[in-house]
């Protein structure tokens, strides 16, 4: 398949994704949502790799939404992109294998919103982030202000958005928004490194992972218990290999081979 403003390699078990528009900084466009839709649907290579990793070309993660693109938005072309954005990182948060951001550089605006919708985010220590859109007259329009206090509370997704001045990525990694603080020049690496050890774990018990933390937040915690309940349960039927071979390797005193 060949992008425009995407990169796409395979490192073994690992896909490395990479947001490619280095001149406008990664800003994310309607064109650059077509390309991220179109690569999150190809069934054949999200099935081939076990982890992606998601980055940014230059200096950037992604610098926000496109604001020269903005700038003659009626409200129903507003609207349009917001659902065009938020459809497409549904997309990633819902993909069914671990999705890590590998935060090179600014990560504003729709660019924290992507990143917001991966798994978890290593970043550079070198990385500005935050959710400047109060200093342009909007709010966050690709579900960061749901994301947000969903990943870190309602006080520090508010101190973000209200002051609009981003955060160094220390100080992002003390509210929680980052999981890993990096050197610059080894982002990658160190990205690449978490990602192989999750592809060393059970793709169906990192499935089930991912599906209890995103949909039991929408629950009750007494209904998000009984869901947890109901798919610990369906772990031991006959057909559920990776649970066999995951507890007979442990007995066996040898690795698993999922
Ligand atoms: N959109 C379009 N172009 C951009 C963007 C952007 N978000 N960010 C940077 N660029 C462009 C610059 O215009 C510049 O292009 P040119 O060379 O043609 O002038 C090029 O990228 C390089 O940028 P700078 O020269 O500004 O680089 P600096 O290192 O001096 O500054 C900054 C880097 C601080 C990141 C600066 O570029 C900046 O402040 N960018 C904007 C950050 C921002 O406000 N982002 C939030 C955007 S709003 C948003 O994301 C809302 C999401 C919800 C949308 C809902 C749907 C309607």
């Amino acid at each position: 398949m060949h992008f425009n403003y995407l990169k796409f390699e395979k490192r073994g078990k690992i896909g490395i994704l990479t947001l490619n528009r280095p001149e406008a900084l990664n800003a994310l466009n309607k064109d650059v949502f077509k390309e991220l839709s179109c690569f999150l649907e190809d069934r054949e290579t999200i099935q081939s790799i076990r982890v992606l990793v998601v980055t940014g070309e230059g200096k950037a993660f992604v610098a926000g939404a496109d604001i020269k693109a903005m700038q003659e938005y009626s409200p129903q072309m507003a609207y349009d992109f917001s659902e065009i954005g938020k459809v497409v990182f549904d997309q990633i948060a819902n993909l069914e294998i671990p999705v890590i951001a590998a935060i090179n550089g600014f990560a504003l605006g729709g660019g924290l919103e992507l990143a917001l919708s991966c798994d978890i985010r290593v970043a550079s220590e070198k990385a500005r982030l935050g959710l400047p859109e109060v200093n342009l007259g909007l709010i966050p329009g690709f579900n960061g202000t749901q994301r947000l206090p969903r990943l870190v509370g309602a006080g520090n997704a508010m101190y973000l958005m209200m002051l609009g001045e981003g955060v160094t990525a220390a100080e992002a990694y003390q509210l929680g928004v980052v999981q890993k603080l990096a050197p610059p020049e080894s982002v990658l690496e160190i990205s690449l490194e978490l990602a192989e050890k999750m592809a060393s774990k059970s793709p169906n018990a990192l499935r089930l992972i991912k599906l209890m933390v995103r949909e039991g937040l929408e629950l009750s915690s007494e209904d998000a218990g009984k869901m947890e309940s109901k798919e610990f349960g369906r772990l031991f039927k006959e057909d559920q290999k990776e649970r066999k071979e995951g507890i007979d390797a442990f007995l066996e005193k040898r690795k698993p081979n999922w």
